[in-house]
């Protein structure tokens, strides 16, 4: 079998902590793997111990001046620094590797993972932004370069796993499951005074601060109907969100025979990562299993779109597509750093997302530059409004 060369983008984060305990995992049973290189934006500690147990050959940091702490240390006297736009994309165009796991947070992930494409890698998704803002471009420049993006995210490794061996146009319905997030039952009213601390709090799962505040909001789910459709081509009008909140079955395809397929297991993001490494073989992993006896109950409600307002925006930009998703992936992120911040309400990132789709003047036609453009044009519009 051939060696997989894999370099890491947010390799100090969750999903990419946990990739190298799959590489880890895939070594000890037999997969032979190479971290090319690993990557991070300020957490030279975390970097440093991970370049000790991995060897690779070059580190990428993205912030300057934690890039110019780890040049002056000792800790990567034996590994090739790199910073700087230029220098990204430079290292994941490079021939020494063959799978990108892309972690970066956000639409900072959009213009890595495009170059990874060009240059014909697998690229193991969790930057969900990307296929949110250049879903299309994406999809096109996979065709034209024959790579290929295998997502990370539970649920869309669940649906790939049910749509293995059957057709597209056999589908009636994709259905994603959502935990719900720890204001699951909240009324508009209420979640109007949930505070910073208790939206960091997911009940299933343990990420970075982004995402857990997507969770919150069901923005997250929101972006995950639009990386679906990207990914498996299927109109919007067959993408369901059903909340489940155990986390249980990671997500189910319904087929025109009435007939579902679930993927289920424990919520664990090792196993979606380990598959999107070795897809489309199944290895051996010594991860925790799943006890049906311990978790006898599997529960599911309808989404409240009333109470989660960015579900409904991100459904409406589906629809609309053209650079509407663009626009509402900026204006999320901005509003989930004010957020973050105190400077505004929870229920304010609906707000300030729907106000900024309700100005923009969409197009159909556009390149890459064009998203680049109006990603910073919302996101400076809103820093100068709350700044
Ligand atoms: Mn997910």
């Amino acid at each position: 079998m051939m060696k997989k060369r894999i370099g890491i983008l947010g390799s100090t984060g969750s999903i990419g902590v946990n990739s190298l305990v799959v590489i880890n995992n895939l070594i000890s049973n037999g997969i032979d793997c190479e971290v090319v290189f690993l990557s991070s934006n300020n957490n030279v500690a975390d970097l440093e111990k991970q370049v000790r147990e991995f060897k690779p050959k070059s580190v990428y940091i993205n912030n300057e001046n934690s890039f110019r702490k780890a040049s002056a240390g000792t800790g990567f006297k034996e590994t090739e620094l790199l910073n700087g736009d230029k220098d990204l994309i430079e290292l994941v165009r490079r021939d020494d590797y063959d799978i990108l796991i892309n972690s970066f947070v956000g639409f900072a992930g959009t213009v890595p993972t495009i170059e990874a494409i060009k240059a014909g890698k697998r690229i193991a998704l969790a930057n969900k932004e990307t296929l949110v803002v250049a879903g299309k471009l994406i999809n096109e420049l996979c065709e034209k370069y024959s790579s290929e993006v295998i997502p990370i995210d539970s649920e869309h490794s669940a649906i790939l796993q049910c749509l293995m061996g059957e057709k597209t146009e056999k589908i009636k319905k994709i259905i994603l499951t959502a935990s719900g997030g720890p204001f699951r039952g909240y009324s508009y009213n209420q979640l109007k005074d949930v505070t910073v601390q208790q939206a960091l709090k997911h009940p299933n799962w343990n990420m970075g601060s982004k995402i857990t505040i997507d969770s919150a909001t069901m923005m997250n789910k929101g972006l995950e109907i639009i990386e679906a459709k990207w990914l498996f081509k299927v109109e919007p009008a067959k993408i369901d969100v059903i909340i489940h909140p155990q986390s249980v079955i990671h997500s189910m395809v319904e087929f025109y025979d009435t007939s579902i397929k679930a993927q289920m297991g424990i919520p664990d993001m090792k196993v979606p990562i380990q598959f999107a490494l070795t897809y489309p073989e199944r290895n051996k992993a010594d991860f925790v299993p799943f006890d049906f006896v311990k978790t006898p109950r599997l529960d599911f409600e309808k989404v409240d779109m009333q109470s989660f307002r960015c579900l409904k925006l991100a459904y409406d930009v589906l629809n609309q597509g053209g650079t509407y998703p663009t626009v509402l992936n900026a204006a999320n992120e901005i509003a989930v750093e004010l957020f973050l911040n105190g400077k505004i309400r929870f229920t304010e990132i609906s707000e300030i997302s729907e106000g900024v789709l309700n100005s923009h003047k969409s197009i159909d036609e556009f390149t890459i530059d064009d998203l680049i453009g109006i990603d910073s044009a919302t996101r400076n519009k809103l820093k100068e409004k709350y700044k």
